[in-house]
């Protein structure tokens, strides 16, 4: 542990994020004296509700519409630092984890909802770990306000005045944070409007099904004979792992936490005629999911549902820090592939999810009009 401490940069890292915080209370202070000044909510009289949380590539259960007013959202986060193995041939990481998945569960409120979460970091862990949620306003995104130690817990509340998808990533100090970050540690929340999503001209927009995909970049380090390393304890990377991290070249890029996480038995179903939305968050690097063989009929690109989604994409920009969000009613039957279309992440890094459709085929839209065979002409 001592190690692990030396190795962050507290004062120096605590300044910059501090003055990057000063900075945006200023913007803050800007914009709100366009809007109408906040109606002051009686947090006592709001009703609470607990969410459970279920491991990705699902949601917790949740309506599309808000019923009633807003609630306090109840979740509990528990922090797992556990060892997982990442691909095909046994390459293992030491995952630091908010409830033992990467990435960690998703949380869904609506707008003007509060989000109440429980952290807690077991004695069983050997580091100090918090959360900055994207979607919050203030002190580093509540980074500041829940630092726990193992064997601490600490609760943090926070409107959701933006809807969207957000990131949310452990963010400790200094250099242990892209570490936590790009060990697992990040997942995603998405504040729906009351009224649910809509197209931007009025018209609401349902989906049947939702999957939520954190696309995740390791640095894992290599021997004298460039076999993967694995290590005993969380953190006994540490180092090394700097040396991987500071090339911005990653070994992994995955769905789900492994390469193959969401194909075969984890791949995603739908059926024909299925709107289905998909959630891709990634907390550290750009990417571009494409679904090959369908479209984006709606895609919220940077992730704002207060903007009008874009309309019939084929591929789609999610930047790194961010979580982006597509809708497409599925049209012909077949294994599809939701990849990274930076096809070299997609097919040689990991980054590839199959969805599995169900249903009739349509030849007015596709058909082969003849087999593969000799030249005839
Ligand atoms: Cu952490």
């Amino acid at each position: 542990m001592a190690g692990l401490q030396s190795l962050s940069i507290p004062t120096l890292s605590r300044r910059v994020l501090l003055a990057a915080t000063a900075v945006a209370a200023v913007g803050a202070a800007k914009a709100s004296a366009q809007e109408a000044p906040a109606e002051k909510v009686d947090i006592s009289s709001l009703p609470r509700v607990k969410q459970a949380m279920v491991a990705p590539p699902f949601l917790p259960e949740h309506e599309q519409v808000a019923v009633g007013g807003p609630k306090i959202v109840e979740v509990t986060f528990t922090i797992e630092e556990k060892k997982m193995v990442i691909d095909e041939d046994g390459t293992e990481v030491w995952a630091l984890t908010f409830n033992g998945s990467v990435p960690g569960p998703m949380i869904v409120v609506h707008e003007g909802d509060y989000v109440e979460l429980t952290l807690k970091n077991p004695e069983t862990n050997l580091m100090e770990h918090n959360i900055d949620f994207h979607a919050s306003t203030g002190a580093l995104g509540g980074a500041a306000l829940t630092r726990v130690l193992p064997g601490e817990q600490a609760v943090l509340r926070w409107k959701a005045v933006r809807p969207g998808v957000f990131v949310y990533h452990c963010a400790p100090e200094g250099i242990m944070i892209p570490y936590h970050v790009v060990h697992g540690m990040n997942g995603a929340v998405m504040v729906l409007p009351r009224g649910g999503l809509n197209d931007g001209k009025g018209n609401p927009l349902k989906y049947d099904l939702a999957y939520y995909i954190g696309e995740q970049d390791y640095y894992i380090p290599r021997d004298e004979q460039g076999a993967f390393k694995k290590y005993e304890t969380a953190g006994e990377d540490l180092s090394e792992s700097l040396d991987v991290m500071r090339t911005l070249t990653p070994t992994h890029v995955v769905f789900n936490g492994a390469a193959g996480a969401l194909t075969g038995d984890g791949a995603m179903k739908a059926k024909v005629g299925d709107n289905v939305l998909f959630i891709h968050a990634q907390a550290n690097r750009d990417t571009r999911p494409h679904l090959i063989g369908g479209h984006g009929d709606y895609v919220w690109t940077t992730g704002s549902f207060a903007d009008a989604p874009v309309t019939g994409r084929e591929t789609w920009f999610v930047c790194g820090g961010s979580a982006g969000a597509a809708m497409y009613r599925f049209r012909q039957p077949g294994i599809y592939a939701y990849v990274n279309h930076n096809l070299i992440e997609a097919v040689m890094l990991g980054a590839t999810a199959h969805v599995v459709v169900d249903g009739e085929w349509d030849d007015d839209l596709m058909m082969q009009v003849s087999k593969p065979g000799p030249i005839s002409g």
